[in-house]
């Protein structure tokens, strides 16, 4: 707590008092002496912090607006009106709680066209813990796990909701969710008044309040479908979701080199895989080593077929231009722009294909210099076609690098950043730079993963993996795991020798097939 806000504080101690032992006398005829608002609602009025209607009613379940709000958040704080922009009555007080801090410019612009606007909950919260409770820090895991539908929180948000469900000030409803970009009542605005001023009295510890604290959120409730299921993807805030906006996540296998094992992108083992319960596959078109530079009329034709077959199975496709041995996108600019601009208007009207136009820059490659520039020339080739598709980008060091482009992301629609880990190489460090990622509004697709180590070999590392899969399981992202192939590396999900025009049993999956076609669903 800034010390010039002390008296504030003080301020809103004794209101908080007044709050708690307040009697619940009948100030409105609306608000009953039991409900869980009434006390906070009759001396909040009581002090001239709150006001009623003209006919003498509460309104305790009309939304509340963002100048109303803050206006009462200014005044239990003490913080006075100063000079604004506008005449709109609250214009004085939403302008010195700008100058203090409590939210940012674009949030609550000084111009005042969105004061009377609903104030959505996640930016009241946020309010709320600035002006009351800025000490408070929540943990990522433990706090987060206690929000049902995290997923659909705006990344500049993750810090205060955090903290205010650590600090008891906000529960969620009775499914657990948050519901960050909904409305708030009047009535349930003075709950949550009264729960950070209660908190606040606390030292910021959490104080009993009046919704009972939910047991943790099992899973987030997301789809997990096919095509027909979800029809057209799209991005919102950091999360994938599907055509009706609701969490999605995709989870299956990507081929090897189509160049060197084709027959594990052929139409049976593609529906050998949506059979376990998959519902994306990946199809990795190399482009040196043999790949698609070599013979792009064959390549492409492959790659298009192997397309074709994920399509007809219902599953999400990625159409993967697999850099790998020429580190920088940049190398053949001209080809992915030729290759995307076939793949693209061949497959413009299907939701099913997603493009990811370099799999792993690496070497003397930067974010800045090199990749950024080149997605900025392919992102528009394929969007110019399918408008709607969306578009994944690596980054430098095999698409690890996903902290550099934190700092100057991309903008346009229906983008998301690739993470690739081995579960043999990569641990925690990895996973601290994919939450960075994503608290800094980067939303993240992982398109490649192995339980093996980076080279596609050793272990396996299940419980590695395990881990892994565990937290990408509690942020709702999406992935696909190297590789659908028989080759004699760990990585590879089936035994050497099975063939890949059969339907597979379980002794024709590796141990790292066993492993990840069970964490499908
Ligand atoms: C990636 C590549 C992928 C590669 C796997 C495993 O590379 F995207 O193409 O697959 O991770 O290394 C391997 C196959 C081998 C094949 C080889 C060359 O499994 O059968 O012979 O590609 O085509 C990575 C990922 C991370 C790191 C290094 C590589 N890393 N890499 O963090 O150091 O060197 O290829």
């Amino acid at each position: 707590m800034k010390w010039n806000h002390w008296s504030g504080f003080l301020t809103a101690l004794t209101l908080c008092v007044f709050i708690l032992t307040g009697t619940a006398f009948a100030a409105f005829p609306d608000v009953a002496a039991e409900s869980p608002c009434a006390s906070a609602v009759a001396e909040m009025e009581d002090q001239g912090l709150l006001s009623g209607y003209p006919d003498g009613r509460f309104y305790p379940a009309r939304t509340i607006s963002a100048a109303q709000f803050v206006t009462i958040a200014a005044r239990c704080a003490g913080l006075e009106p100063v000079p604004a922009q506008t005449n709109h009555w609250a214009a004085g007080s939403l302008q010195a709680a700008l100058q203090a801090g409590w939210y940012d410019w674009d949030e609550l612009p000084p111009t005042g066209e969105r004061f009377n606007l609903p104030i959505p909950r996640q930016l009241a919260v946020k309010i709320l813990m600035r002006a009351f409770l800025p000490e408070v820090r929540g943990d990522y895991l433990t706090e987060s796990r206690k929000i049902n539908d995290f997923a659909r929180l705006d990344g500049r948000y993750y810090e205060p909701v955090l903290a205010a469900y650590a600090a008891g000030v906000v529960t969620g409803d009775a499914q657990g969710n948050f519901n960050p970009t909904g409305s708030l009542s009047r009535g349930a605005a003075c709950i949550l008044f009264q729960n950070v001023l209660k908190a606040s009295a606390n030292g910021g510890q959490p104080a009993k309040t009046h919704e009972s604290v939910p047991t943790p959120a099992p899973a987030v409730g997301t789809a997990q479908g096919g095509v027909s299921e979800n029809g057209w993807l799209q991005v919102i805030g950091t999360q994938l979701c599907n055509e009706a906006g609701e969490p999605v996540v995709l989870r299956g296998m990507s081929s090897h080199g189509i160049q060197w094992y084709g027959q594990f992108a052929s139409a049976q083992a593609i529906a050998n895989t949506a059979r376990q319960g998959a519902n994306l596959f990946r199809v990795a078109v190399y482009t040196e080593e043999g790949g698609y530079l070599s013979n792009p009329d064959a390549i492409f034709q492959k790659a298009a077929a192997a397309v074709d077959a994920a399509i007809a199975n219902d599953l999400y496709v990625i159409v993967d231009w697999h850099i790998l041995s020429d580190g920088n996108p940049m190398t053949h600019l001209e080809e992915a722009k030729t290759f995307f601009t076939a793949m693209a208007e061949r497959y413009k009207d299907s939701p099913a294909v997603l493009y990811e136009i370099c799999n792993e820059p690496n070497g003397n490659v930067t974010w800045e210099r090199d990749v950024r520039p080149y997605a900025e020339q392919v992102i528009p080739v394929i969007h110019a076609r399918s408008p709607k598709a969306v578009i994944l980008v690596g980054s430098s060091t095999w698409s690890q690098d996903i902290h550099l482009a934190i700092r100057s992301p991309l903008s346009g629609e229906n983008l998301m950043y690739t993470l690739h880990f081995y579960a043999g190489t990569h641990g925690t460090e990895l996973r601290q730079r994919l939450d960075e990622a994503l608290k800094a509004g980067l939303p993240v697709f992982v398109s490649e993963w192995g339980t093996s180590r980076a080279d596609g070999s050793g272990g396996v590392f299940l419980k590695e993996s395990g881990e892994w899969l565990d937290f990408l399981a509690a942020r709702n992202i999406s992935w696909a795991n190297w590789s659908l192939c028989d080759k004699n590396e760990t990585s590879a999900a089936l035994r050497p020798g099975t063939p890949p025009d059969k339907v597979w049993t379980q002794e024709d999956l590796s141990e790292s097939g066993r492993f990840v076609f069970g964490r499908f669903r």
